[in-house]
């Protein structure tokens, strides 16, 4: 069973406002998206094995994760802000040994605290790592503090910048076997998903991601993702839809 989880959480974003309202945008255009997917040849999300949960606070967001995962669902977080990506790793983490995180994102987040939180959505792959290693692709915007860190510690070495993508081989390799995935919306160019916070210039397009998502739920075992970031505009369906259909693509190739 899939088991989607609202978590409009916003608290901390620092430019654009609007991400609580991300996980009903995107609720409301999955209803619009064509199941049937030429790509696969079936349906996306199989009709019947797919669940929505009502929305959950941050306060709230370890224990529901805890308790989702014992029933064996495969759970899939909407946000809200990034900051929600640690908590629900930490419950991932007691139950799966092996787990890498996935992130997708223009920003580094790698700050130990800003403006005063060290529960910001900048420093939320920081958290990540206090829990397990995380593998970060199309990153684009980080400070020189972040820069220095990665050096040091050799997280570097599983930066994958978005001018120079590395293959999906190499993400793969550098990945363990059970896998969170967490997809910020501003790693896709501007031009396709203007709706976010704190968007960059550079980004991927859509078939670039769709090819390192295929390629890790392929090879790895993928136990649950997130998207967060996304912050809805009036009149912009685009990328409300868009989101809405990579959520769907992602279930798709977790479906077999
Ligand atoms: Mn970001």
């Amino acid at each position: 069973m899939f088991v989607l989880l609202p978590c409009p959480h916003e608290a901390t974003v620092s430019y654009g406002k609007g991400t609580k309202r991300g996980p009903a945008a995107i609720l409301k255009a999955m209803q619009y998206v064509e199941n049937f997917d030429e790509e696969l040849g079936r349906e996306m999300a199989p009709t019947g094995k797919l669940k929505v949960l009502k929305p959950v606070g941050v306060s709230g967001l370890e224990s529901r994760v805890a308790g989702l995962l014992k029933e064996d669902h495969t759970l899939v977080i909407l946000g809200g802000e990034h900051s929600i990506t640690p908590i629900a790793v930490k419950a991932f983490a007691k139950k799966y040994r092996n787990l890498s995180v996935l992130q997708l994102d223009a920003h580094a987040d790698l700050r130990d605290s800003y403006r005063g939180t060290k529960k910001s959505h900048a420093c939320a792959i920081r958290r990540v790592l206090e829990i397990c290693p995380a593998v970060q692709v199309g990153i684009r915007s980080l400070s020189v503090e972040e820069w220095e860190w990665a050096q040091k510690t050799g997280q570097i070495e599983k930066m994958h910048f978005a001018p120079k993508l590395e293959l999906v081989e190499k993400i793969e390799r550098q990945l363990h076997k059970n896998v969170y995935i967490t997809i910020d919306v501003d790693v896709f160019d501007p031009s396709i998903i203007p709706a976010t916070g704190t968007p960059e210039p550079g980004g991927l397009f859509w078939y670039e991601v769709l090819d390192i998502l295929k390629g890790v739920c392929r090879t790895k075992n993928v136990i649950g993702f997130d998207v967060v970031e996304l912050a809805p505009r009036r009149g912009d369906h685009a990328s409300d839809f868009t989101i809405a259909k990579l959520v769907c693509k992602l279930l798709g190739y977790l479906s077999v």
